[in-house]
């Protein structure tokens, strides 16, 4: 919704973020402490990952009661200050829905396993005989109940058990639960996976299912209608073209998150694993493809990165010294200035990395079970481990480096997962006294965001667009233009651009005509 349309979103994942009753486990209440933090980043929205009451298999994403919270993270009361404190601080807050699956340990599966006969066996998708399908996380999608002598549907975890989105009763249902917490005044959500509710197994028919619309109208009508929420629908297995279409109508969500940009380091159908050297060329066709499509309808979200998803400067920029800094702030750069709402995932506002663990160390249920997998399909151990060190969860999921102390001041006790040993050198405390900080650079771009109307409204142009190694482009208005320019590489590189005579909003750079290694600025002109 057009209201929205100036906001920037900051991602929690509530496990890593900060432990205050010293169990190694990131809580709710040390969210609440970090408040002031955020709002002074400048960000206006924080979307929580889950928590939710789990048995925690795939890290919250498997809830097992949609109503009551995780005790491990805290309760419901500390949730509701977490709440109150953030909108005095005039931040909202989103919660992480997750409408494709339960975890098996919800009442609803545990009363579906009872048999046929009991009315919660249809929420779920069933089958007497498995088709090829696997799930996301190794192994066949189909699994076998003795008892019932049929099968399960789980395209994720074999606790992750798939909602039968097609039985009304488990719609209704749902949406009441969604309703209780935008009474208890929550702003919105962010809605897991939910391409997936459209599908249709029995057909095959998965990310690109047919009901997706009908089912997102029906949300819509029973739950956001007339209401001031905020939401954003992962679709990872969407066109930019549907995606296009579903933010447009004014009855679904108001933004997606699509993955276009996201796979071009992974052979085309090969899955995340079978890594490929990422392309400037093809990464800058996409971007400037969905810049064009949502220039007169829907609206796009912009991220390099999510709790799913590698650190970007470890990704795209450059994590080693003296590059890191800059290559974070150009990542910000390119992909801020860009039309859409940005979102920033913990930690990367302050540039932190991925890590390589030995595999007893990984904590992520993909991580082990693709490690398994390719074991057993005869990959190379170092392949496997490459692999895993570029691409695996958990390089987003170490705990948050709040300072160089031990564990990084995210907990006083050894945490669930090991802290980052460059937490001594990379850390929110250090990086924030550092007027050439990573902080301090994109507080200022967020500022400029919020104070020129070119980057919500403008027009996109690509500039240089075979050039392999500079990302280029202007946003205009017919009273303003912003020009773009930035280095992808650790070269340096002649700027094809006369910029002489422009002012400059933003810069890591003193030499604008020579580009150094990972160069970015924003160039502004008045037009009249
Ligand atoms: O992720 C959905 C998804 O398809 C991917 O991002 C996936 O987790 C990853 O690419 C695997 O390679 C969402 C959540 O963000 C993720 O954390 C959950 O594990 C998943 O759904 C299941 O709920
Ligand atoms: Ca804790």
């Amino acid at each position: 919704m057009e209201k929205n349309r100036k906001a920037v979103v900051y991602q929690i994942y509530p496990l890593s973020f900060k432990d205050t009753n010293h169990d190694g486990i990131g809580d709710l209440n040390g969210i609440t402490s970090e408040l002031d933090y955020l709002r002074d980043l400048g960000i206006d929205v924080i979307w929580l990952s889950p928590v939710y009451q789990s048995p925690m298999d795939d890290n919250g994403y498997d809830i097992s009661d949609y109503y009551q919270i995780n005790p491990m993270f805290g309760s419901k009361a500390d949730l509701m200050v977490l709440l109150t404190t953030a909108h005095q601080k005039g931040l909202k807050v989103i919660m992480d829905l997750v409408l494709n699956h339960t975890s098996d340990e919800h009442v609803w599966f545990k009363e579906a396993l009872k048999g046929k006969d009991n009315p919660y066996y249809d929420y779920y998708i069933w089958s007497e005989k498995p088709s090829d399908i696997t799930s996301v996380f190794s192994g066949s999608a189909w699994q076998f109940v003795p008892h019932l002598n049929e099968y399960y549907f789980h395209l994720f975890s074999v606790k992750q058990p798939d909602l039968n989105w097609q039985n009304p009763r488990l719609r209704q249902e749902i949406y009441q639960m969604i309703n209780h917490w935008l009474d208890l005044g929550f702003d919105g959500f962010r809605l897991d996976v939910i391409d997936l509710i459209g599908k249709d197994v029995h057909q095959k028919q998965l990310a690109d299912g047919p009901y997706l619309e009908t089912y997102l109208e029906e949300l819509y009508e029973t739950c956001f209608k007339g209401k001031e929420v905020f939401t954003v629908g992962e679709m990872p297995g969407i066109s930019l073209k549907r995606a296009n279409e579903i933010t447009t109508t004014q009855k679904a969500l108001d933004m997606v998150f699509q993955f276009d940009h996201i796979a071009l380091d992974e052979v085309q159908g090969q899955g995340k694993w079978v890594l490929k050297k990422l392309d400037l060329i093809a990464l800058k066709q996409t971007l400037n493809h969905t810049q064009q499509l949502f220039k007169h309808q829907g609206w796009a979200s912009l991220f390099w990165s999510n709790h799913d998803q590698p650190r970007a400067v470890s990704r795209y920029g450059n994590p080693k010294e003296p590059y890191r800094k800059d290559s974070a702030k150009m990542l910000f750069t390119l992909l801020f200035g860009m039309k859409g709402t940005p979102y920033i995932y913990q930690g990367e506002e302050f540039g932190m990395t991925g890590i390589q663990l030995p595999i007893e160390d990984y904590r992520d249920i993909e991580t082990k079970n693709i490690y398994q997998e390719l074991k057993t399909k005869g990959w190379p151990e170092a392949d496997i481990m490459n692999s895993i060190y570029a691409k695996g969860r958990d390089n987003s999921r170490t705990p948050m480096q709040w300072n160089d102390s031990a564990y990084g001041g995210f907990s006083t006790v050894t945490p669930w997962l090991k802290v980052n040993p460059n937490h001594i050198w990379i850390n929110r405390d250090l990086d924030s006294k550092d007027p050439n900080g990573i902080l301090s650079y994109l507080k200022t771009l967020l500022k400029l965001r919020k104070q020129y109307d070119v980057f919500t409204d403008g027009d996109f142009h690509l500039l240089e667009d075979q050039n392999p190694n500079l990302f280029i482009y202007e946003r205009t208005t017919p009273k303003e233009r912003v020009l773009v320019v930035c280095n992808w590489t650790s070269a340096n590189i002649e700027n094809p651009i006369k910029v002489d005579n422009l002012d400059i909003l933003l810069t890591n750079a003193s030499e604008h005509n020579t580009l150094k290694p990972y160069y970015a600025t924003i160039f502004y002109e008045k037009r009249d």
